[in-house]
C-alpha cells in the first residue's frame, strides 16, 4: 500500500527555486512562494453552483483538463456535496464516482486532491496515487486520521466546520470571536495530525468560508485572515461563488465570477498561498496581476 513515490514526477511548473514554503505532497512538493489556484470537480449531482454538470467520469475529465489548460496548479476532486441539505453518498457511490475520474486526471502533469471525509475513500485515493487528502471534517471521522498518518508524504488540509455541513446553517451559528474560534480549533486538528506523525510541510489549514458561519463571520475571516499566520502552516482559502457573495451583489451562483475573484485576490493579499475556485482562468489572470506586484519578484519601490 502507498508506495512512496519520488519526486522526480513533478512537473517543471511547480518546481521553482528552493523556498521555506513547500506543501508536500505524494508526488510534487508545490512551492508556495507564489500563490497557487486550486480547481474544483464537483463529481456531484448536488453541489450548490454546478451539481450534476460532471457527474459522468468523460465530463468530469473534461472539465479537470480544461482547468488544467486553464492555468490550475492543483486539481480539486469531490464526490460529495457539502451543501446543507445534501444528501452523502454511501462508501460504495462515492468511490464509484471518484476512481475512474481520479486514474485519468493523475497524468495531467498536476497535483490532484481528493475532497473526502471518508477514511475508506482515503484509503482507495492514495492507493490509487493522489496527492493530497482535502478533508473539511478535519480528519474528525474514525480512522481518517491514521489513514493520512499512515501513507508517507500525501498532503492534506484541515479546514475549520463546526458540526455537519447538512445541517451547519439550520441554526445561526454564533462564535464570540470567530478568529480566535477558528484559529484555536486549526491549532488543535494541527496537533493531532502532528501527533499522529504526519509532518508539518504536508499540511495546509483553511478557516472553512461559509461553513457554519455567517456573512459577517466570513468577512471577519478575511479582515483578520493574518490572525492565522500564527499556526506556522499555509493557508488555503476557498471563496469560490459561495452564497455570502451572493449575498453581497445579490447574483446567483454561477454570475459570481468577478465577487469570486475579487474574494479570491483579496485572500491572496492577505497572506493565503492556495486559493480553492471554480473559475480558474479568471483567477489565475488576477493571481498574475498580484504577483506581478507583490509576489517575491516584483520590482522595488
Ligand atoms: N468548500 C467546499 C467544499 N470543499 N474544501 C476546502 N478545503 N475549503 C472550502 O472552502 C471548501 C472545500 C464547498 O464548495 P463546492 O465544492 O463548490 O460545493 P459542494 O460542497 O456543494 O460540492
Amino acid at each position: 500500500m502507498f508506495p512512496a513515490r519520488g519526486l522526480a514526477n513533478a512537473g517543471p511548473r511547480l518546481f521553482c527555486e528552493p523556498s521555506a514554503m513547500h506543501w508536500q505532497t505524494t508526488r510534487y512538493r508545490i512551492d508556495l512562494t507564489r500563490p497557487r489556484v486550486m480547481g474544483i470537480v464537483n463529481v456531484t449531482p448536488d453541489s450548490f453552483s454546478d451539481g450534476g454538470r460532471y457527474l459522468a467520469p468523460s465530463d468530469a475529465i473534461a472539465r479537470a483538463e480544461s482547468l488544467v489548460r486553464d492555468g490550475a496548479d492543483i486539481l480539486d476532486l469531490g464526490a460529495e456535496s457539502t451543501r446543507p441539505g445534501a444528501v452523502a453518498p454511501d462508501t460504495a457511490e462515492e468511490l464509484s464516482r471518484l476512481m475512474p475520474v481520479l486514474k485519468a486526471v493523475l497524468d495531467l502533469g498536476v497535483p490532484v486532491s481528493v475532497d473526502t471525509s471518508n477514511p475508506e475513500v482515503m484509503h482507495a485515493v492514495l492507493d490509487a496515487g493522489a496527492d493530497i487528502v482535502n478533508d473539511v471534517r478535519s480528519l474528525a471521522r474514525p480512522g481518517a486520521l491514521d489513514m493520512v498518518a499512515r501513507h508517507p508524504s500525501a498532503g492534506l488540509c484541515l479546514m475549520h466546520l463546526r458540526g455537519e455541513p447538512a445541517t451547519m446553517q439550520a441554526v445561526v451559528p454564533d462564535y464570540p470571536d470567530v478568529v480566535a474560534e477558528v484559529r484555536d480549533f486549526l491549532r488543535s486538528r494541527l496537533d493531532a495530525a502532528l501527533s499522529a506523525g504526519i509532518a508539518p510541510g504536508r499540511i495546509v489549514l483553511d478557516p472553512g468560508i461559509g461553513f457554519a458561519k455567517t456573512p459577517a463571520h466570513n468577512l471577519s475571516l478575511l479582515r483578520r485572515q493574518r490572525d492565522l499566520e500564527v499556526l506556522g502552516r499555509p493557508l488555503l482559502v476557498g471563496w469560490s461563488r459561495k452564497s455570502t457573495l451572493g449575498l453581497l451583489t445579490g447574483r446567483p451562483a454561477a454570475q459570481r465570477v468577478a465577487a469570486s475573484v475579487a474574494a479570491a485576490v483579496l485572500a491572496v493579499h492577505e497572506g493565503a498561498r492556495i486559493v480553492r475556485v471554480h473559475d480558474v482562468a479568471e483567477t489565475v489572470d488576477a493571481v498574475k496581476l498580484w504577483t506581478s506586484a507583490f509576489g517575491p519578484h516584483a520590482g522595488p519601490g
